[in-house]
């Protein structure tokens, strides 16, 4: 039997606007996503999982069910209405409040500072490509370092480049730009830098505790043997994970990295971004002062070639089969035949979680620690007829997928990997940005019209396997 070490940490994930719900109490400020959902009139951020109210009966949860730690986002709105200047002090006294809350149930809060939501004053004036949201960022970030001593653990960004490729690439996060390359690869250098000069001004302060970025990376394969396929693997996996893992974790862009990066522009025709030595050498630094990666693994890519015009259907309704990915300049996704996916078209592939850990091991030894800051599945899922607060969900798919992903990081681990902890997204089900409610995540489930909480048979699981540290 696999077995984690020790010390290994077990944790469940989650976001400020996944979870909390009341995007307009206490003088919360409005975010990117808070007309847009409207106008879209798909789904609605509220209540979510109603954690602004529930927070401490989520963590009561946590505690009996193994979760050690736990992924919170702070929303920055929250705290600046505005994105900059005036305080709201309703929103910092909650999360000291749920920082305590956490203290009383022995639960170590990792904190995010930005997990996908800009405040909209700071959106409309450019979002990540604007130099007035990168200090904005930064000063707002040194605030919560200062007010929140009892946080241990930050995270800067969640996931740039997500947050990039789907505002101005594939269009599917607000503003809904799509094909344009050259501001996806602008705004994530951008989210590089502010992160760095966050890292540098922690260090700095001295405070004590850790600080990392989260990533999401997807291991690319190529779909053939075919040099052209091998190509555009390379490519996509520049576009989206090596120039990041480069940035963030070497500190400069290996020329190999920025010449793929080239490529998929010049094919394009858009310009290059062109990084400063101000900004490198700020990337340099925090380089080598990094506590921590964390690293988002889901699902794996397979790549061929492609000539045509780029072409992208998400599958945002779990109608199985119908995702399309085809970029002009980089190429098409193609798994190849028996590779198991969700209704969500996402691979089920763990050999692409352990390449990843090893990989950040081999390739990337400035960085200490490796924690999988998410990890999970997706399912429909639905409350049995005539349930009562006792009622256990079934859910032998999460389990399942549970056991073969923690068994492909306990191979990383005993192959060299230093992974020391691990976020199952999600720690209870909430709202996805272009899923709604329907992709349920959690170890716990929500009833969203009651709000109330339900075991399901992966929470027991988790429990035993944060317990003994022997995967069932
Ligand atoms: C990650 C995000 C999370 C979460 C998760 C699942 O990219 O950091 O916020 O949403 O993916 O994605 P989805 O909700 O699209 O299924």
């Amino acid at each position: 039997m696999l077995k984690l070490p020790k010390d290994f940490l077990m944790g469940g994930a989650s976001a400020a606007y996944q979870v909390e719900g009341a995007t307009k109490e206490d003088g919360k400020g409005k975010v990117l996503w808070d007309d847009y959902l409207e106008k879209q009139g798909r789904f609605s951020p509220d209540p979510a999982a109603d954690f602004y109210h529930r927070y401490d009966e989520d963590l009561a949860l946590s505690e009996k069910y193994g979760v050690q730690t736990i992924r919170v986002s702070i929303a920055w709105s929250r705290i600046f209405p505005e994105g900059t200047g005036r305080i709201e002090p309703r929103g910092v006294e909650y999360y000291h409040k749920l920082f305590e809350s956490c203290a009383k149930h022995h639960i170590i809060p990792f904190v995010t500072l930005h997990h996908f939501d800009t405040p909209l004053t700071l959106h409309y004036k450019g979002d990540w490509l604007s130099q007035e949201m990168l200090d904005a960022f930064v000063d707002y970030a040194k605030f919560c370092f200062k007010e929140f001593p009892e946080v241990k653990y930050w995270i800067t960004i969640n996931e740039p480049t997500s947050m990039a490729i789907q505002q101005t690439v594939s269009g599917t996060f607000p503003p809904g730009t799509k094909g344009r390359f050259d501001l996806a690869f602008q705004a994530e250098h951008n989210q590089m830098v502010a992160s760095a000069r966050i890292i540098n001004a922690y260090k700095e302060m001295n405070l004590g505790g850790q600080i990392g970025i989260v990533h999401a990376l997807q291991t690319v394969y190529p779909y053939s043997d075919s040099p052209e396929d091998k190509h555009a693997a390379d490519l996509m996996d520049a576009f989206e994970d090596r120039l990041y893992l480069d940035g963030t974790l070497a500190g400069k862009y290996n020329p190999e990295t920025l010449s793929l990066v080239k490529e998929i522009l010049d094919a394009n025709n858009q310009p290059m971004f062109k990084p400063t030595d101000e900004e490198m050498a700020q990337l340099d630094k925090a380089a080598h002062q990094i506590d921590f990666v964390g690293v988002n693994n889901y699902f794996s890519k397979w790549m061929r070639a492609y000539k045509g015009e780029s072409e992208m259907v998400h599958n945002g309704t779990g109608a199985k089969g119908t995702s399309v990915s085809r970029l002009h300049g980089i190429g098409e996704e193609k798994k190849p035949d028996g590779i198991e996916t969700t209704d969500w078209d996402w691979s089920i592939y763990p050999k692409g979680m352990h390449d990843i850990l090893m990989r950040i091991h081999n390739e990337y030894p400035l960085v200490p620690a490796i924690y999988v800051t998410e990890n999970g599945i997706g399912l429909k899922e639905s409350l049995p007829e005539g349930a009562t607060s006792d009622t256990i969900i079934d859910d032998p798919k999460r389990i399942d997928y549970l056991k073969k992903y923690i068994s492909a990081i306990a191979e990383a681990i005993n192959e060299g990997a230093n992974v020391k902890v691990y976020f199952i997204w999600s720690l209870q089900d909430q709202f996805s940005w272009t899923n709604g409610y329907s992709k349920r995540y959690g170890l716990f489930f929500v009833d969203f019209p009651t709000q109330k909480r339900y075991v399901k048979k992966s929470a027991l699981w988790f429990k035993k396997l944060s317990e003994t540290h022997e995967i069932p």
